[in-house]
């Protein structure tokens, strides 16, 4: 077979960008980026190319594994299936629905068929166990658009190609490639709004790889952000700058924000936040006076105690200054399947506090539990106790809090089922293991990050290989998995059982193609006519441009009045716990512990390319030099972390970077542990930060994870550097 290019688009993370694969048969002779690519014009990072390591991985598993003892045997994937279901129906039957736990990973999200199959699985099995990394991720902006617009996927977009001010909190876009702000190449478009004259400023308690192209950077004590975000409104009010504009008709709560603002001029939150009054104010001028502006604020001021108020907070910010729904501030897509019309239809606005955690009481958000909730769940015996789990595309044990806590549980389920490619720190706890073919065997439609893309565009990615024979994609194994479910259950409703079988003909290219048709671009079910179908987008390789995001208020708000709630109830009480926060001083002689991204990483995967990981200790512990001193160590020091929950030992790395008091470890690492089947990561193993962060600490009002500002003790430790190939 002769070479051909193959374009596609990147599955891995947020940023959609185009992919020129070029491949002899079976052979893959390189990725480049798409130039032709309507959206990203060639962009990609380095990750990119890890795609040919992860396709062609010896250690990524091909057959389902069965737990036998300590080793795994591979078995045919009916029996696969049919074991799971029987096993997993047998705890439903003596335990209850609740006593079968799914928790779904960040993967599932760029996985079309995963996501919408994912669904058919949770119906199956009819339970109110689930979780999902939502809850250590973006819970907050969902929860902010659920009380204020009235639906939880009504996320603005920050408009960073037209802004002239862009203010960035608790996120480092140049590293992660953007999150909820689907942006391919940010490096440019931050370089081009520089070059037009506008100003990006940054508030990150690190000199991050993003801060430090900023005009400014505020490095701020971890943790206080919502006293921050209040001066500035404070300002913004007392300046007399707070210009709604347009919006005005479409508020409700003014007044009331106003006044809760007024409490926390700059003077009065500088001590706690450790910035000074004045760059405050200043700052507050700036961002209300620029001809447009756009606060955007991600994980870091998400995952942390006050991350509920936060999120709100920054909508409230744009939205005073008259910076919602207008170019250069935050805005809302239409993109071609609309997942907010959907919601509508199928009755799924979100919902928030329909219910407590069994143990904990932490709130139910969006018909999830808090993943900081889940070791818990299993240890604590009663009705509705965790004794079957089954893990989509996540790995719980790396990424939520305290996961050491959780990787003890897990032994003692009666059954666990991981769907994932790797035998992994989570999935090796697994009986089975049932993983889906390569993202390079299966088809792909981003059905989510069309949604949150600074610019309306489409693309549909068919698969570059034909699956083996014997693969199987995620969505077959979810829909093999609820059938056998649905089946052995009995009692199945007609109407059910049919749509089970429906949804199995058509498959996630079918469904696609009816979301396409009725899409907001689509052409319906007429047979000819203008409008996009699958079809079209397959005549399309490189995309479609559907044109600039445009204005969407007050049409596109779901709340019962049709306004923006500027001060919902429940977040207006929760500025109880921030006044506290005034009074909070520093915990003694604790640092505090913050996470980073790496742009070679991709949270606790990919770790098993060479290319990626090659030459270098991930997991290096950045401390500043006046803390480093003080504790008499120095530079590639190994030092040992400690917290209330755990210990890890790390590489020191001096760096000017940290703000005093505060020290950061990249999350994701700790591939040390036994029984894994991931040689290459095992080599540079790292230390995994979420067995220092601690599951008791959540934001009370949502339950989101606090993976930010965790009190830890450093010194220097025993042990002997790591020895790096
Ligand atoms: N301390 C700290 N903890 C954090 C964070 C932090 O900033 N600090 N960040 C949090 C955030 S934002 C997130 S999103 C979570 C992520 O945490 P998780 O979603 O739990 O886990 P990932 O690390 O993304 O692991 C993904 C798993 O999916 C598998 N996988 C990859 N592709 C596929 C696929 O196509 N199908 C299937 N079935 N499996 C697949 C991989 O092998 C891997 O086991 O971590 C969170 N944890
Ligand atoms: N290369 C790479 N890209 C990724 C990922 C990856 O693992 N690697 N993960 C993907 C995922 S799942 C997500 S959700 C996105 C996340 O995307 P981002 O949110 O952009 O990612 P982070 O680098 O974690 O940025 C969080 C920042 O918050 C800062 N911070 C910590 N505590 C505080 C605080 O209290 N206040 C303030 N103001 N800042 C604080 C940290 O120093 C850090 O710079 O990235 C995605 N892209
Ligand atoms: S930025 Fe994200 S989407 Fe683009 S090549 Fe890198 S991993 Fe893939
Ligand atoms: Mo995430």
């Amino acid at each position: 077979m002769a070479t051909h290019t193959h374009f596609r688009t990147c599955s891995l993370c947020e940023a959609m960008c185009g992919l020129a694969i070029e491949v002899d048969g079976e052979r893959i002779l390189s990725i480049r980026g798409d130039d032709e690519d309507v959206f990203s014009q060639g962009h990609i990072c380095p990750k990119a190319v890890a795609l040919k390591d992860l396709h062609e991985d010896p250690d990524r598993l091909r057959r389902p594994l069965r737990r036998r003892g300590s080793d795994w045997e591979e078995i045919g994937w009916d029996a696969a299936l049919d074991l799971a279901a029987e096993r997993l129906l047998e705890v439903q039957r003596a335990h209850g629905r609740h006593a079968v736990a799914v928790y779904q990973g960040n993967p599932t999200v760029h996985n079309y068929g995963a996501i919408l199959y994912g669904q058919i699985l949770l119906r199956a099995l009819r339970t109110r166990g689930r979780f999902s990394a939502t809850s250590v991720d973006q819970l907050p902006h969902m929860l902010a658009s659920l009380l204020m617009f009235g639906h939880q996927l009504l996320l603005p977009v920050p408009d960073i190609d037209r802004t002239s001010f862009l203010l960035v909190l608790g996120a480092n876009p140049l590293v992660s490639n953007g999150s909820l702000l689907t942006a391919p190449g940010i490096e440019r478009r931050l370089r081009a709004l520089r070059a037009r004259g506008g100003r990006l400023v940054v508030v990150d308690p690190r000199r991050t790889e993003t801060a430090a192209m900023a005009d400014t950077h505020l490095a701020i004590r971890p943790g206080t952000d919502a006293l921050f975000l209040l001066a500035l409104l404070e300002v913004v009010f007392e300046a007399g700058l707070a210009r709604p504009g347009r919006l005005q008709p479409m508020l409700s709560g003014l007044d009331e924000v106003e006044a809760a603002a007024r409490e926390f001029p700059p003077e009065r939150v500088a001590a706690a936040t450790g910035l000074r009054a004045e760059e405050i104010r200043t700052l507050a001028h700036a961002f209300a006076k620029a001809p447009s502006a756009v606060a955007y604020g991600r994980v870091g001021v998400s995952t942390q105690e006050l991350g509920g108020v936060c999120q709100w907070l920054i909508y409230v910010l744009n939205i005073v200054t008259g910076n919602l729904d207008r170019a250069g501030g935050t805005m809302f897509t239409r993109p071609a399947v609309d997942l907010v019309a959907l919601g509508d239809r199928i009755g799924q606005r979100g919902h928030f506090g329909k219910g407590r955690s069994r143990v904990r009481g932490l709130p139910e958000f969006g018909g999830e539990w808090p993943a900081a909730a889940l070791a818990e769940e299993m240890e604590t015996a009663g009705p509705d106790q965790i004794r079957a789990f089954v893990s989509l595309a996540g790995n719980p044990v790396l990424s939520t809090p305290n996961g050491a806590r959780l990787e003890r549980a897990l032994p003692g389920l009666d059954f666990m089922v991981s769907i994932d490619p790797y035998l992994n720190e989570t999935s090796r706890h697994a009986h089975l293991v049932l993983p889906p073919v390569s993202p390079l065997e299966r088809d792909h439609y981003d059905l989510v990050f069309h949604l949150l893309a600074v610019r309306n565009t489409v693309r549909y990615s068919p698969p570059l290989f034909a699956p083996p024979t014997d693969g199987r994609e995620d969505w077959q194994i979810l829909h093999g998995l609820a059938r056998r479910i649905g089946t052995r259950r009995g009692r199945q409703t007609f109407a059910s059982s049919m749509t089970t079988r429906a949804v199995g003909r058509l498959g996630p290219r079918g469904i696609l193609a009816l979301l396409l048709r009725t899409g907001p671009h689509g052409r319906g079910l007429r047979p000819w006519g203008r409008g996009l179908t699958l079809k079209a987008l397959e005549r399309a390789p490189h995309g479609i441009d559907l044109g600039p995001l445009t204005p969407a208020l007050p049409g596109a708000l779901r709340t019962a009045d049709r306004r923006i709630a500027l001060a919902p109830p429940v977040l207006m009480a929760d500025l109880q716990r921030v006044r506290a926060r005034l009074i909070t001083t520093g915990k003694g002689s604790a640092l505090s512990l913050i996470g980073r991204r790496e742009l070679r990483s991709n949270n606790s995967w990919m770790h098993n390319s060479a290319r990626l990981t090659r030459g270098r200790d991930p997991c290096t512990l950045l401390m500043h030099p006046g803390d480093a001193s003080a504790r008499g160590l120095a530079d590639g020091d190994r030092v040992d972390v400690r917290s209330r929950v755990g210990q890890v030992e790390a590489t020191l790395r001096v760096s000017e970077d940290m703000r005093p008091g505060v020290v950061s470890l990249p999350h994701g690492w700790g591939h040390h542990r036994p029984g894994t089947r991931l040689r290459v990561a095992a080599l540079r193993p790292g230390a995994s930060l979420n067995d220092l962060t601690d599951e008791a600490e959540v934001d009370a009002l949502c339950g989101t994870a606090v993976l930010s500002g965790v009190p830890v003790e450093v010194r220097r430790s025993g042990g002997p550097a790591p020895v790096l190939a």
